[in-house]
């Protein structure tokens, strides 16, 4: 089959061009990731977005003569639209348009293979629908399929407000279900020391989870490979245990609906003795990365809970001269790469130390 042909819209404001830049090309991979093509990228330099159509009209006819002669199926925005603007646009250009949360969450129910991760999705495209469906008659015709139309809530979509009520009660009844069997199993497990890996997409949580178990957990060079969480027993030769937990990634704009679902998934990072925040240090961007974990983190009631920064792929540095300055700027945090094993001995012995810690608060 064809890939699907793909034209990115992108605002440049007057500040935060170079942070828009790299948006834009993380909205590519996000693109790539979800099975489509990037034929071509437009940006504007507006400060304003136009309430109609988001970019100005003027832009917006200049698209349509792209997709006609280009053949693009799909125009994706990095910036969130109004489901006004959607329609406008897709009226004007007359071919599917859509933003940066609809490629995330096709691409989380494209990944989702669980049931819990199934549902989890499902929910949270309901959610992020049910605001643009209009009442009774007007639902959703959206041109064309492919990305940002499929997944389980999609068909869905097509029957009343009132449905979706009820079927987003059904979902979180049964998330609520699962959430309680996953107390259960985690109290049984009690009195072991519990290490959750989180971080940016692509950070290498599940490369470190093999470096720190031998597990076979699914690692990709695709963004949210991972989507269920997995835990594993580390025994260290010293002879203490650990549990280490591998959990989905976090982006920019992630949409909210996205991250409330997924509870039942980073219960778990909220809930270790420890989190590991996995930092893809040869990233451009890393920095903000850290910033994004960080938002996460807080939203999530566990910013200041125990966690080490762990700089990973420090095999792709040129220059390691930049660890010296992070050493500085993070206190406590630590060097790795998941994939040549340097460093993940530093970091057990941390973890151990870490395990005896809190086993003297415990008896004192
Ligand atoms: N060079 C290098 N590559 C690494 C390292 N760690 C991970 N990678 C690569 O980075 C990519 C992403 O790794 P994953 O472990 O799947 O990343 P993740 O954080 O689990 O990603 P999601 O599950 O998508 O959130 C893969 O291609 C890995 O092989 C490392 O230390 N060095
Ligand atoms: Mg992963």
């Amino acid at each position: 089959m064809a890939k699907e042909r793909v034209l990115l819209v992108g605002l440049l404001r007057r500040k935060g061009r170079e942070e828009k830049l790299h948006s834009l090309e993380e909205l590519a991979s996000l693109v790539k990731t979800a099975g489509g093509e990037v034929v071509e990228t437009i940006v504007q330099k507006r400060d304003r977005p136009d309430p109609a159509y988001f970019i100005g009209k003027g832009k917006a006819e200049e698209i349509k003569e792209l997709v006609e002669k280009h053949e693009i199926d799909t125009v994706v925005f990095d910036d969130p639209l109004t489901p006004a603007q959607v329609r406008n646009l897709e009226k004007l250009i007359g071919v599917k348009i859509i933003d940066r949360r609809d490629v995330i969450l096709d691409i989380f129910a494209q990944h989702a293979k669980t049931r819990t991760a199934k549902i989890e999705v499902e929910l949270a495209q309901l959610k992020f629908k049910l605001p643009r469906i209009y009442g009774r008659g007007e639902e959703l015709s959206r041109l064309g399929g492919g990305i940002g139309t499929r997944g389980p809530g999609e068909k869905k979509l097509e029957v009343d407000r009132r449905r979706i009520k009820e079927r987003i009660k059904k979902l979180t009844g049964e998330l609520k279900r699962i959430e309680k069997s996953r107390e259960i199993q985690r109290k049984r497990r009690k009195g072991l020391f519990r290490v959750a890996l989180v971080g940016y997409t692509n950070a290498g949580k599940s490369t470190l989870m093999n470096a720190l178990s031998h597990a076979d957990v699914y690692v990709d060079d695709k963004l949210f490979a991972t989507l269920d969480p997995t835990t594993r027993l580390v025994v260290l030769p010293t002879g203490e245990k650990f549990l280490v937990t591998d959990t989905v990634g976090f982006i920019r704009n992630i949409p909210p609906q996205l991250v409330a679902s997924f509870h039942a998934t980073l219960e778990e990072a909220v809930e270790a003795d420890l989190r590991l925040w996995v930092v893809d240090v040869s990233h451009p961007e890393f920095e903000r990365h850290i910033k994004e974990t960080e938002r996460i983190m807080e939203n999530l009631g566990c910013r200041d809970k125990p966690y080490i920064i762990v700089f990973n792929k420090i095999d792709l540095l040129w220059d390691r001269g930049i660890m010296e300055r992070l050493s500085h700027l993070y206190p406590g945090c630590m060097f790795i790469s998941a994939k040549t094993g340097e460093g993940i001995e530093e970091l057990k012995e941390k973890i151990r130390k870490l395990i005896h810690e809190k086993k003297e608060v415990r008896v004192g």
